[in-house]
């Protein structure tokens, strides 16, 4: 298990950007293309926690003027977005955040979020430490790290 997580881990390495913690690791930090004209965008993590229990109680990225943390609930029959206070990171499980689930929710961006694009995304965790990672900018209708084209996307950007 260890071995197939290390090796998904250098798969997608390219996407993360591995806490100098040693028991958080965020393996994968993408976001898709805003559309049209939208002001919000929303940011997903997968984070593994090899430590105790914590919690992200927090996030930061200069590309908003606001980032909060979201989940998606049943309201009746409509799925609709709410705040959470924090994101549970259980010891020893991976958390992944993924559209239609919990994310972090940036709102009133700088400026549209385009394919290719990466910025730095600051988890705050309820035990102090803090975590930043780089968000990979998928397509708009991206559903995760596994189709996008990060040897292409990597590393080169202005
Ligand atoms: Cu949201």
């Amino acid at each position: 298990m260890l071995r197939a997580v290390a090796v998904f881990a250098a798969l997608i390495g390219l996407f993360t950007s591995a806490a100098l913690a040693t028991d958080i690791e965020v393996t994968a930090a993408w976001a898709r293309a805003t559309a049209g004209a939208s002001q919000n965008g929303a940011a997903y993590v997968t984070v593994t926690n090899r430590g105790p229990d914590t919690a992200i109680v927090r996030a930061n990225a200069a590309v908003a003027d606001r980032v909060s943390l979201h989940t998606h609930q049943m309201d009746g029959d409509v799925m609709r977005m709410r705040p959470v206070e924090r994101i549970d990171l259980p010891s020893g499980a991976d958390v992944t955040m993924a559209p239609g689930g919990l994310h972090i929710m940036l709102i009133g961006l700088v400026e549209p979020l385009n394919e290719g694009d990466q910025f730095p995304l600051t988890l705050e965790l309820a035990d102090g430490q803090v975590i930043t990672s780089t968000v990979m900018v998928g397509s708009v209708g991206s559903m995760g790290p596994a189709d996008m084209d990060y040897h292409n996307g990597h590393g080169d950007h202005q």
